[in-house]
Parts: structure tokens; sequence; C-alpha cells
């Protein structure tokens, strides 16, 4: 069927005119529609080896967006007391009233709003731009910290619990045969020097010091929209992985991606580094916009949770490199293996500054302890 087809059955203002691929995400695939009245919106085929039930994925996003969008529209929503323009991407039924469409492949196609006069960047290349991912992180926390975790489904088994991803990688390793070469060599030393922590969060949830709420799941800098004239933050979008877990990991992905200034595609591995500066700027940000939110323990996890985080993502992309490339999309057989290596190496950089970051956290812990 062909995807202008696909389209049209989202399409409630006219004929689909223009179907052109959006983004670059390494799950989904994601398209611009345009239709003949200049209307626009988002159209993506679920990937269903990743996502078992999209089904589940639709209720959550529709359950957030709702939550969200009612809440924006009943208060304006205020930052320094100055409106600031904030929205949510909705889900568009199909012509028949579904909030998604199967087609004769078997393929799970929905559709959402797209957000106007909006950018993304991959990169931070300024303070700027730090801040408002942090007060977009912050603001997205903020909007669904009233929704009880047990009304989402766990639409990902599995994702964001690093334990499970050291177990895989080790089932992989047994059964694979391994090359010998130098970055797989470093490679499997990152990993076995740091085995001792991946239970780090989940020991905390486990013993109460932690607790489940709703997570964004995937807030990494390319998923912040930014309005084309202000450059403000205006938006969170890719809600497919927002699901109850740790906010933990959301902070922890947010700063891996926001400091890593060489981006997720660095070439020259050896020279990423963990901008600490960013950090900094990224953190002022987000916590002032969760000071309500969170607890003493709260701040203590934050330091560990990006180094867990930054952790996780490289021994995924290891783990799918091993196992022949199965899950992320890849441009070349060793692209995984490359952005394992950008992600420990931040890691190790981060791990460096370990003081640094703990000192950040702890002047913001408290000041806002003690204003709340
Ligand atoms: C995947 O497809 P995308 O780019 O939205 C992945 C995230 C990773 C990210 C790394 C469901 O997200 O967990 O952090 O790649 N999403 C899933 O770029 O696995
Ligand atoms: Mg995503």
């Amino acid at each position: 069927m062909p995807i202008t087809t696909i389209a049209q059955e989202f399409s409630s203002t006219g004929s689909v005119t223009d179907v052109r691929t959006l983004g670059n995400g390494n799950i989904n695939d994601t398209f611009l529609v345009t239709d003949e009245a200049g209307d626009r919106f988002v159209l993506q085929r679920i990937n269903t080896q990743v996502f078992r039930h999209p089904q589940w994925v639709m209720e959550n996003m529709k359950i957030v967006t709702e939550h969200i969008y009612t809440k924006l529209q009943a208060s304006k929503l205020q930052d320094d007391r100055v409106e600031r323009r904030w929205e949510t991407p909705r889900v568009i039924l199909t012509n028949s009233g579904a909030d998604h469409f199967v087609d004769e492949t078997n393929s799970f196609w929905r559709a959402i709003s797209f957000i106007d006069q909006a950018e993304t960047i991959d990169r931070i290349e300024d303070p700027s731009h730090a801040i408002e991912v942090g007060i977009a992180l912050g603001i997205f926390h903020g909007l669904v910290g009233d929704i009880s975790a047990a009304t989402l489904h766990d639409t990902l088994e599995g994702f964001h619990i690093t334990p499970v991803y050291l177990k895989q990688y080790h089932d992989v390793l047994f059964n694979s045969r391994l090359q010998q070469t130098p970055e797989i060599d470093r490679c499997l030393q990152w990993v076995s020097d740091r085995t001792s922590f991946v239970t780090l969060l989940e020991d905390a949830k486990r013993s109460g010091k932690l607790m489940l709420r709703i997570m964004h799941g995937d807030p990494k800098v390319n998923n912040v929209m930014f309005d084309s004239m202000t450059h403000q933050a205006i938006s969170m979008v890719d809600l497919d992985t927002v699901k109850p877990g740790l906010i933990h990991y959301d902070i922890g992905d947010c700063l891996r991606s926001g400091c890593n200034v060489m981006g997720e595609d660095a070439k020259n591995w050896e020279a990423v580094q963990f901008d600490i500066g960013l950090c900094e700027t990224i953190l002022q940000g987000y916590l002032p916009q969760v000071k309500g939110l969170l607890t003493n323990f709260d701040y203590d996890f934050i330091y560990d949770s990006i180094r867990l985080i930054t952790f996780e993502l490289g021994l995924r992309f290891l783990t799918d490199y091993l196992a022949g490339n199965t899950y992320f999309k890849v441009n070349h057989p060793s692209h995984n293996l490359a952005r394992a290596m950008v992600q420990f190496q931040l890691m190790e950089s981060l791990e460096h500054q370990e003081d640094k970051v703990r000192k950040i956290v702890e002047g913001h812990k408290k000041n806002n302890l003690n204003n709340v």
C-alpha cells in the first residue's frame, strides 16, 4: 500500500499531497505528511519487534498527552511569572475513529500532531540550549508528576533496567564467536570493570529510596522542541517510551545526551568528553522546575544515574553489535560498535568529574530543599 494511502487514513482535512521522512530515529520510521490545505501531521510506523504491544503504547500516549493538554488548557504555563509557550503532541485518530491503522503487511501506523514553528537540534551548541533542555525535562516531569505510575502500561519490559541489559550482554557474548580487535577488547574491559554498579538504581527502587513515577524514557536533546523564533523549549516529543519508571533514567539520559557536544555519532571517540559546564547549566534549568517533586534521596542518585544510563546505552549498542545489529538501525556494520565506544568514553570522562557533578547537585539540593 503506498504511504500516501496510509497517510490519507489519518487526514480529515483533504488529500495528502506530500509525505517525507522526518528525523533520524533509531527504532521507528517517522514521516511528515502535508495535505492540500497545507495542514501537517506526523505519521509513524511503530517497530513492533521492539514495541510488542503497540496498542499499549497508544494507550499510554493518550493518557499522558490528554493529561498534559487538559492541564495546559486550565492554566497557562508560568515560568518566572512570564507566560511560556508549551505544547504537547496529540494523537490523531483515523477517519474511522481508531488510534492506529494496520496495513496489509501488518505494519502498525499511528499519527500525531505536528508542532509548528519549532525545530530540534541534535547537539547542544550553546548554553542557552542547555538551560532550555533542562527546563523542558523539568516542565515535563512537573506536568506528569501527578499521574499515578500504576495508570500506565509497561510497554517495554526491561527498558532501562540495567541488570537486564547486562544479562542480555552476557548471553550474547556467550553465544557469539568474538573477533579480537583492540576496540572490542576495550569495550569488554569497560564493561567488566563496572559490572558491580549496574544494580544501583534498581536496588534503590527496591529499598524504597527511589520511587516509581512516570518517565519519558528517551529525553535526549533532539526530543526537545524549540520555538523557531524565541529559541525557548516548547515541547518534549517522542512519547513512545513514556511508562512507569524512575525519573533518574530521564535525568541521566538528558545529561548524557546534552553534555556530549560531539554527539552520539562522534567520529573520533577518543575526543569525546562530558562537558561539566553544560551539565551545570542543564541542571540549573531542570532542578528549580522539580523542586517540589524531588526528595533528598533523589538528589543523591543524580550522579549515579548519569553514569549508569551512559554505561547502559554503551552496553546496549555493544550487545546489538555482537548480536548482529538486530535492534538499532545502523548505517554500516560496525555502527553500533562505534556508538558504544562513544558512550563508554563519555562515561569515563564523567567518572573523572564525579566530584564536580556531586558538588553542583549538592548546591541545588540545599537551595531547593530550603525553599520548597
Ligand atoms: C533509541 O529511536 P530513538 O532515537 O527515539 C532508543 C533509546 C536510546 C536512543 C539512542 C525504544 O531512541 O533508548 O537512548 O535510541 N529507544 C528505544 O539514540 O530503544
Ligand atoms: Mg525514542
